[in-house]
């Protein structure tokens, strides 16, 4: 047997070297244990190295979109922005790897191909597009928005243009000044990186599908007064966002439209307008969760879009019908404002469907002839990452055929049938429905706990258990019930995919989660099995 063809070995294996990916190596390493990250890159990032498109930055403040595990490095470390671009986040990401020199522990362009648990050895057998590893755990830290979206359109395969995907943009810089572009989307990616290109490109042709609500980012300098008072309290400013029910330091407002008085309420939603961002969302309490007043905010913003939008038939093509928030909220610099330039077109796919593409044209309503095609069409959301490795467990259960009629999972940490398998933000946690930087470090902490406790209590295989998962994922969809998240076409449900099973998949509400996964530590990692016997 060649080298290359020797099965390594490790205590653990973490797929993936993304935010969640590094720290875990961290935790790992300070635990003495040995192991390995592989990553389908050539370089760390994972959402931040792929997403490169043009206007592609975090929507919830850099303050506290960073890692909290280290003092030292969240004091000393600057962001530039109020919300940090891409080119800096990534940044971000490789000084970590460097200040805790993880680079030696992660293997690149390396793509995990299957998963493969041993019953006999209670060890993961992993077949990587370089070699084969054993490791006792094996940790998915594959991200929520990690596998693209690529709709199958008539005559894509025939287009001679530059075809580009938000989420796989080139390394290189695109040059778009005097192209005729179209972009396919009109989720977050295609409203940050739709200002810019408009900026360059001779025309500019939008095709919606379903028109999205979006708020101002006010992005900015660091406002240096903000960030020396956060930098002064930085632990219990941290401590406070697990407060908030979606884990950031939005105000927070136990308000409700409901008992207030209309006109407060609406000079209340133009303050939240002007400097609140994603916190729109939850300047009043009520918003989430009650019909009448989500679409008293609502109407605050399509308000808006009308005033926005100097052509009232574009600006009603732009306004949403279903609640706000239904759909993942944008934050946007400049969206509904570039639809006023003369060179940007907006096109009603409900109306005109896209018929074809060919050579050189789209056809919907009538041909447009194009040069470049970008399609913004999103992810296969929270499972894809999963469903796309060969991975079975148990009995050789299959985690794609486990999962063909909804994700299931307890906690978003473990899988009945995947023992010692971990996910990092998995289906049914907080993940996509909070600022996924503390939910990551919440989880990798979690995980570490769980594979010292293991040590020190000499249990050597841990898997949750059915009724544990059937629970919690019931405790996930009667919170979801409660809101208004279920009723409008999204990825948080699948809905995105045609193929795909529709199941809504964040649990809602990080106070409650953090406390019930303290919860399940104190007893003793109640809902999960240690050293099952068949
Ligand atoms: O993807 P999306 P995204 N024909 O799924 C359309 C995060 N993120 O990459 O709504 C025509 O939101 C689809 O239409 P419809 C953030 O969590 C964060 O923009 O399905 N159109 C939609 O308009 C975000 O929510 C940041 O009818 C088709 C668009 O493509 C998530 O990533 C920045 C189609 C896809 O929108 C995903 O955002 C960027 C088809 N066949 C992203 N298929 C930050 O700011 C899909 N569409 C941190």
């Amino acid at each position: 047997m060649t080298q290359e063809n020797q099965t390594k070995e490790f205590d653990v294996l973490i797929v993936g070297a993304g935010f969640a990916g590094i720290y875990q190596l961290l935790k790992l390493r300070k635990l003495g244990l040995s192991a390995v990250i592989l990553e389908k890159a050539d370089q760390i990032g994972g959402t931040w190295h792929w997403n490169r498109y043009p206007g592609a930055r975090c929507d919830i403040p850099s303050l506290e979109y960073s890692y909290q595990f280290d003092e030292d490095l969240q004091q000393e470390w600057n962001w530039s922005e109020k919300y940090s671009a891409q080119p800096e986040i990534l940044d971000y990401i490789n000084h970590v790897a460097d200040r805790f020199e993880l680079r030696d522990g992660i293997q690149f362009e390396e793509e995990v191909l299957s998963a493969n648990f041993n019953e006999s050895t209670s060890k993961w057998h992993i077949i990587s597009s370089k070699g084969q590893y054993e490791t006792r755990f094996c940790i998915f830290a594959t991200g929520c928005l990690s596998i693209p979206n690529k709709p199958d359109f008539q005559g894509l395969e025939n287009f001679k243009g530059q075809l580009l995907q938000t989420s796989s943009w080139p390394q290189e810089e695109q040059d778009f000044t005097g192209k005729r572009v179209a972009i396919i989307g009109t989720g977050s990616s295609a409203i940050q990186s739709i200002p810019l290109i408009a900026e360059q490109a001779e025309v500019l042709y939008v095709f919606q599908r379903t028109p999205n609500y979006s708020i101002p980012s006010n992005n900015g300098p660091m406002d240096k007064s903000v960030e020396k008072d956060v930098k002064s309290r930085y632990s219990q400013f941290r401590k406070d966002n697990y407060l908030n029910g979606f884990g950031i330091a939005a105000i927070s407002d136990e308000s409700l439209i409901s008992e207030s008085d209309i006109n407060e309420v609406n000079q209340q939603l133009e303050e939240n307008w002007q400097s609140a961002g994603l916190g729109f969302f939850g300047g009043y309490a009520d918003i989430p969760i009650d019909k009448e007043a989500n679409d008293v905010a609502a109407n605050f913003v399509r308000n808006k879009i009308k005033d926005l939008v100097k052509d009232p038939e574009t600006a009603s093509l732009l306004t949403p019908d279903y609640h706000i928030g239904g759909k993942r909220l944008c934050v946007d610099t400049g969206y509904f404002e570039t639809f006023n330039r003369e060179n940007v077109h907006l096109i009603n796919l409900k109306m005109n469907p896209i018929k074809e593409v060919s050579a050189t044209k789209i056809e919907s309503d009538k041909s447009y002839e194009i040069d470049t095609l970008i399609l913004a069409t999103g992810f296969d959301a929270m499972t894809g990452a999963l469903t796309n490795i060969d991975i079975s467990g148990r009995n050789n259960v299959k985690l794609n055929e486990q999962w063909e009629k909804g994700a299931k999972s307890y906690l978003g940490l473990g899988i009945s049938n995947f023992p010692n398998l971990f996910t990092v933000t998995g289906p049914g946690s907080p993940s996509v429905l909070s600022n996924m930087m503390p939910s990551i470090e919440q989880h990798v902490n979690w995980i570490t706990d769980c594979i010292d406790w293991m040590v020190q209590n000499d249990k050597s295989v841990i898997e949750s258990s059915e009724t544990a998962e059937e629970d919690w994922m019931k405790l996930v969809n009667e919170i979801a019930d409660m809101t208004i998240f279920t009723d409008t076409k999204s990825w948080y449900n699948g809905s995105n995919i045609d193929s795909k099973a529709k199941a809504f998949l964040p649990f809602i509400g990080v106070p409650v989660y953090t406390e019930m996964l303290e919860e399940v530590v104190s007893e003793n990692y109640k809902g999960f099995i240690f050293d099952k016997v068949n």
